[in-house]
């Protein structure tokens, strides 16, 4: 019966949405008599704070995408990792929830998997693994991974690794990509040498402006020497203190999936610029064009474009720091909480790119009223912070949970994912999580 009303108030909204939000909602605004009957059907429970659900607004229950709920309908499986949400398997990708991301440092099993192409060989002898830095310097460089261990100082730091593309399954029209909810994040414990120090004994010339990175994962097509994918930065990124070869992740070996023997960590930029099974760095005398560069690939519009258009990108600029994010990691999307619960303890994280989060507010009645939470200091820079606070509730039923970041510039989460764009970047709206009491 429940499941019969749902379908129908998000088939009224799909198909006549104005009609839907008069009928749910009336003139005013605001719900009430027999529609706010309906729509406490539909979530199954009353809905306290009702009084103040603005007119639009689809219940989280319906409206956010499954991949986002962490109740996606596949999950993977595999040895070492913990239960992601599937969103392919050629090439594998895999999303986590967000109570996963519950570890102040994500462990490797809990990590997001994102690959473009089939995965490398596992090599005979890591650490003979060998880096190539040629290009727009004065001596090319072949180096394993043991004489980098060796040759440079050795840096342990927790780094924010986001998928450009994360939080795409709220794009509204959908854009094409795996349909990331808010999982496709990790702040791993990475300790490996600053690309900066190895580019400085390679010795760039004045014409080195950009990177160009190497993997040895194949191209799905089996083309031999044809890269799955080959991103690069500016020549700035690459210099900055935190932008690591890394090779060991959580005081292990890298797992074989996220890049061992060696891999980039350019934190804080879209995740496919931390190339994985790194073997070449070409440092260019322009900016990098290899495939997932250019056109529309992890590039967001200079100025709006039409939702929905297409465009190839000419007015374009690469993303480069990710925009400011948060997550809830205590309570999952759905869950069901005992009769008589009255406030939650509310966790989770928050990030914002280059920059840091300097505040973090919650909301359970809609966004009328919004509670400050406690938001911790990174545990060095480029990595995400923890936050922690209590909401109460004045009685049972049906709650939306709104979370918001603010970054250390003042730039909120908006309502909506902003700068549609075709492929779905840099979407960081205020997340809803479904809460239902009794
Ligand atoms: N060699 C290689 N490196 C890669 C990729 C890839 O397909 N091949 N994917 C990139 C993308 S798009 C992301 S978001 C991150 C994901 O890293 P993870 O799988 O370790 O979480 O790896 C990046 N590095
Ligand atoms: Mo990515």
């Amino acid at each position: 019966m429940t499941r019969k009303i749902e379908r129908s108030v998000q088939e009224l909204y799909r198909d006549d949405p104005e009609r839907a939000d008069a009928l749910a909602f009336g003139r005013r605004g605001a719900l009430k008599g027999a529609a706010l009957a309906a729509m406490g059907g539909a979530v199954g429970a009353a809905i306290p704070f009702a009084g103040t659900m603005p007119g639009g607004t689809l219940p989280a229950l319906f409206s956010r995408p499954a991949a986002a709920q962490g109740t996606g309908p596949e999950i993977l499986r595999m040895e070492g990792k913990g239960p992601l949400i599937l969103q392919g398997e050629r090439p594998l990708n895999a999303e986590t929830p967000e109570t996963l991301l519950d570890e102040p440092v994500t462990s490797a099993r809990n990590m997001f998997i994102r690959n473009n192409g089939g995965l490398p060989d596992v090599p005979a002898d890591p650490r003979g693994w060998k880096l190539t830095v040629d290009g727009e310097v004065n001596t090319k460089l072949e180096l394993t991974v043991a004489e980098l261990e060796s040759r440079f100082p050795v840096i342990t730091r927790q780094l924010q690794l986001e998928c450009g593309g994360n939080g795409r399954s709220f794009y509204a029209p959908q854009t094409r990509g795996n349909q990331w909810g808010n999982g496709a994040i990790s702040n791993g414990e990475w300790t490996g040498v600053r690309l900066r120090d190895v580019l400085q004994a390679a010795g760039l010339k004045p014409s080195a402006v950009a990177t160009g990175h190497y993997g040895a994962d194949p191209h799905l097509s089996g083309e031999p020497g044809r890269p799955a994918i080959a991103r690069g930065m500016r020549i700035a990124k690459a210099m900055e203190e935190d932008t690591l070869l890394a090779f060991r992740l959580n005081g292990e070996a890298i797992p074989h999936l996220h890049g061992a023997p060696l891999r980039l960590v350019t934190p804080g930029w879209p995740g496919s610029l931390s190339q994985k099974w790194l073997n070449r760095i070409w440092v260019r005398d322009k900016p990098h064009d290899g495939p997932g560069m250019g056109g529309t690939s992890y590039r967001v519009p200079v100025r709006p474009i039409v939702p929905g258009s297409s465009n190839n990108g000419a007015d374009f600029a690469d993303l480069e720091s990710m925009p400011v994010r948060s997550i809830l990691s205590s309570h999952a999307h759905g869950s069901r909480l005992a009769a008589g619960t009255r406030a939650l303890d509310l966790r989770g994280a928050a990030w914002a790119g280059d920059l840091t989060v300097q505040a973090v507010h919650a909301s359970v009645d809609f966004g009328a009223t919004w509670t400050e939470m406690q938001v911790a200091a990174p545990a060095n820079a480029h990595a995400w912070q923890r936050w922690t606070g209590r909401v109460s509730l004045p009685a049972d039923g049906y709650y939306e949970v709104w979370y918001r970041a603010t970054d250390s510039q003042g730039r909120m989460q908006p309502h909506l994912p902003a700068n549609w764009n075709p492929q779905g970047y840099g979407g960081n709206a205020i997340s809803r999580a479904a809460i239902l009491v009794g």
